[in-house]
């Protein structure tokens, strides 16, 4: 966008003016934010509406997802807009302190986790990339939850954070659709079957629109969240009319109840009957609103698939399956051969788990109690999928049974969203391996075409851009500004990876984080951590697979080790925690607590001379986790191998230089093949070892606790008084490692991990090697940009026709040259020859 340094301040002064009727002087930061957001809602207003009308007639994608964890938006905007230098110039001769203001705005609480995350740096790769996506989601009064510590115990205090409201929404109460939900259905025969729906209950869905822009170009698309509301007509509240004014109340808590909280309680029948609500609203109100467009750019429905693209983000909107034959069955007449044909050709899906207990099933008789029309053609759609397997393995039941979308009365999302799309994609190289030989293999051999690899990407704008612009100034210096658009570019780094004066500014600018870091840290703690420590990271959602605990023990062998010799030649560490964990995880809630309290002991520690602390985080975010990116030395990526399908934060940290401690698990390995064995510490066991002990198991932690001093004293130290707390506090963790099998294998991997952490710090101390590892990682980050990720989508799912080319994207390995879209070093020149002439050492 083109404005000047003087025009934003002479429109910022009239908004502020405007808005609060004060000067500039005498707001708070908040209103100060309030004024900003508001001017960059005006700029983004005009764009939106050209990018719509230039978009009309190309192929529109929709990815539906239960959640988009975005992150702050406005400073995003400025650096989409090609504002934050301008605006912080302003500001400076302002006297205002633009970071400060920044700070004021409140995370969106739409999402959890990886898979939120991903969905939104889906959404600004597509904006990126001119490709008309858009982001349908649903608009939760409350998010996930705020994390609170008291007694290092986790306190789940909701989410509040539509409370001073959200500028960037534009609530569009004009294309609001119905949504049914119970009721009874009888079939009709008049020439044709019908079915009549009765005595349901009508909720109605309102799409508030955010809009999605576009990095330097004139695309802004639109992320549309979707919010329950109690139907007008149905609201009857007199005074004369006890008994209805209180049905009307229930009626409205009921459906307001849809969208008040992500990922509501599901351990008693009542959330688990919300959370399929939630599932439904979701889809149903997302595919009316595309039919609706469609009718409205006067595309006829037989030409849906080449028109549009729905993507199913996980298993959750898998109704859109089903959704979608009832509208153009029920809504529009079409016959089920043509409508089945056009939904498979629309829908395409994402797996991003193969645990068991994360593949999602419904009971049939919650289910067909909710969505009675639903579920009489999800019956169908099973009696047909069985018919073809049927034939294909004529007589085979149990193998018919194992693939059926019903079954043992349950219905099984996942075998939905396979029957019902045409591409169904892992997440990483070994996690798609894994659906197709394995959890899978079933599908695959039926249908071996739909399956096919997206590895995860990351967005660089967010992640890099505007975690750490100093490090993104100095790569542009470097290698060039075009980087950003083509971030294979930072190739160009290898020959800079040995080179002492770049190494020390790379160096520099760490520090300089790190110095930052900890002094939030002391202000949000009280616990004061050393900037030339080695900050070691492990932020993600608390679970068993994630294996925080594995970390924590190694903590406690070092901390065993620093007392028995408290002059030990050891490298000061801080060790760094941060997630949240779902509050029914009754373990994953221990954990924390256990962390909490290794951390408190090993804090007031005064013996062992400050070379360890361990911090844990509260209220881990997307914000939180930019200000640790740029500061973190290690990033902890160590789940049970085979668990983790890629893992995004991963790529996050090491396009910011941090070096991995990893596992060989989903994103890990390829980020390894990229960046080369030398650049990552990888230990453990292997997937198909993993895989292969639950298979036939011959693993007895009990072994490893005997014959193991270090894991003997670590996990008597559970029980054993050592932490603040009480003995028994901690027995579920010391019972679930040598009583219930130690699923994920932690005490297994725990000899390999204290190794490679060894090896970590040996590397460490060599620092020019350690800053040369750190280059190489930046240097090898393009290939894991989302931009690279979604060029594949859109070629390979989609088939989309870009309104502009896809940007290729060159990677030294030819597994990303395509067809279309991606491409090679050799279509970068230039740095080929700068890759060429140079040396690595
Ligand atoms: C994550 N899934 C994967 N699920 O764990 C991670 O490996 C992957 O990189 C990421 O998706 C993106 O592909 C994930 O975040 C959840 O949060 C579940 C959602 C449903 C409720 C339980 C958690």
């Amino acid at each position: 966008m083109n404005i000047d340094k003087e025009e934003f301040q002479r429109q910022y002064l009239d908004k502020v003016a405007k808005l609060h009727g004060k000067p500039l002087e005498e707001t708070s930061d908040g209103e100060r934010y309030q004024a900003l957001s508001s001017l960059i809602r005006d700029y983004i207003g005009q764009r939106w509406l050209l990018s719509r009308r230039r978009q009309r007639q190309g192929k529109q994608v929709y990815y539906l997802s239960i959640e988009f964890l975005l992150g702050r938006l406005t400073d995003m905007y400025l650096i989409n807009l090609g504002l934050r230098d301008t605006v912080a110039a302003a500001f400076f001769d302002l006297g205002v302190d633009l970071a400060a203001i920044l700070e004021s705005e409140e995370d969106p609480g739409l999402g959890n986790g990886g898979l939120g995350r991903l969905a939104a740096c889906y959404l600004d790769s597509m904006a990126a990339e001119s490709l008309p996506g858009h982001g349908c989601g649903l608009r939760y009064r409350y998010g996930f939850f705020e994390q609170d510590f008291v007694n290092g115990r986790q306190i789940e205090v909701p989410d509040d954070w539509l409370k001073t409201g959200f500028i960037y929404e534009f609530r569009r109460s004009d294309e609001a659709v119905e949504i049914r939900f119970g009721g009874t259905v009888t079939p009709e025969l008049n020439g044709k079957l019908r079915y009549r729906h009765e005595n349901y209950e009508s909720v109605l869905a309102v799409p508030y629109d955010v809009p999605v822009v576009g990095h330097l170009n004139d695309t802004v698309n639109t992320l549309r969240l979707w919010s329950a509301e109690p139907h007008r007509t149905d609201f009857v509240c007199s005074a004369t009319n006890r008994n209805d004014c209180l049905k009307t109340i229930e009626y409205k808590n009921d459906v307001e109840a849809i969208t008040s909280v992500l990922y509501p309680d599901d351990s008693t029948r009542d959330g688990r009957v919300l959370r399929l609500k939630q599932h439904y609203f979701l889809t149903s109100a997302s595919l009316q609103a595309i039919l609706a467009d469609l009718a409205r750019r006067d595309i006829p429905l037989t030409r849906l698939s080449d028109h549009v693209a729905v993507h199913i983000n996980d298993t959750h909107p898998a109704l859109a399956v089903p959704e979608l034959m009832r509208l153009l069955i029920d809504e529009h007449g079409m016959g089920w051969d043509e409508a089945w044909s056009l939904t498979v050709a629309t829908i395409s899906y994402t797996n991003h788990t193969i645990m068991p207990e994360a593949l999602e099933t419904w009971p049939v008789d919650l289910f067909q109690a909710l969505l009675p029309r639903i579920f009489v053609i999800v019956n169908e759609i099973n009696e047909r999928f069985c018919r073809e397997l049927w034939q294909r393995y004529p007589g085979d039941w149990d193998h018919i049974r194992a693939m059926a979308v019903i079954a043992d009365g349950t219905i099984r999302m996942a075998h939905l969203a396979i029957a019902g799309s045409h591409s169904v994609n892992g997440v990483a190289q070994l996690h798609t391996r894994i659906l197709k030989e394995r959890v899978m293999s079933d599908f695959h051999q039926f249908y071996p075409d739909k399956f096919n690899n997206k590895t995860n990407g990351v967005t660089h704008r967010r992640f890099l851009i505007k975690a750490n612009p100093q490090l993104a100034a100095l790569l542009g210096e470097t290698v060039g500004e075009q980087w950003v658009q083509y971030p294979c570019d930072l190739l160009g780094l290898l020959p800079h990876a040995a080179d002492p004066a770049f190494q020390d500014k790379l160096a520099a600018i760490r520090r300089w984080h790190k110095s930052k870091l900890a002094a939030q840290i002391l202000d949000a703690t009280g616990v004061r951590i050393d900037p030339d420590s080695i900050f070691d990271t492990h932020v993600k959602r608390i679970h068993g697979y994630k294996r925080q605990t594995l970390n924590a023990f190694h903590i406690m062998h070092l901390y065993n080790r620093l007392k028995a010799d408290p002059g030990m030649d050891l490298t000061p560490r801080t060790f760094i925690f941060g997630g949240k964990a779902a509050p029914a995880y009754r373990l994953a809630k221990l954990t924390i607590r256990f962390i909490n309290a290794l951390a408190d002991k090993i804090n007031r520690d005064k013996t062992i001379n400050d070379k360890i602390k361990v911090v844990f985080l509260e209220n881990y975010n997307v914000s939180l986790l930019e200000k640790l990116l740029p500061a973190t030395d290690v990033s902890e990526q160590i789940p049970t191998a085979s668990r983790e399908a890629c893992g995004t934060g991963n790529m996050k940290f090491i396009m910011n230089g941090s070096v991995i401690i990893g596992t060989l698990d989903g994103g890990n390995i390829e980020i390894r093949n990229a960046v080369g064995e030398d650049n990552i510490i990888t230990f453990g066991l292997t997937a198909d070892e993993v895989l292969n002990i639950y298979e036939r198991g011959g693993y007895n932690p009990w072994d490893i606790y005997c014959g193991d001093e270090r894991v003997k004293t670590v996990l008597d130290q559970l029980v054993n008084g050592f932490l603040p707390g009480g003995p028994d506090e901690y027995r579920p963790i010391f019972d679930s490692f040598l009583h219930h099998g130690d699923h994920f294998l932690v005490l297994k991997d725990f000899a390999a991990y204290v190794d490679a952490q060894k090896e970590l710090e040996r590397r460490y101390r060599d620092r020019r090697h350690w800053l040369s590892m750190s280059v190489r990682n930046i240097a090898h980050s393009g290939k894991f940009s989302g931009d690279r990720t979604f060029t594949e989508y859109a070629v390979d799912i989609w088939r989309l026709r870009p309104e502009a080319p896809v940007r290729c994207y060159c990677s030294a390995d030819e597994d990303f040259a395509r067809a279309e879209g991606g491409c090679t070093l050799s279509r970068r020149p230039a740095l080929q020859a700068t890759l060429s002439n140079a040396t690595y050492n």
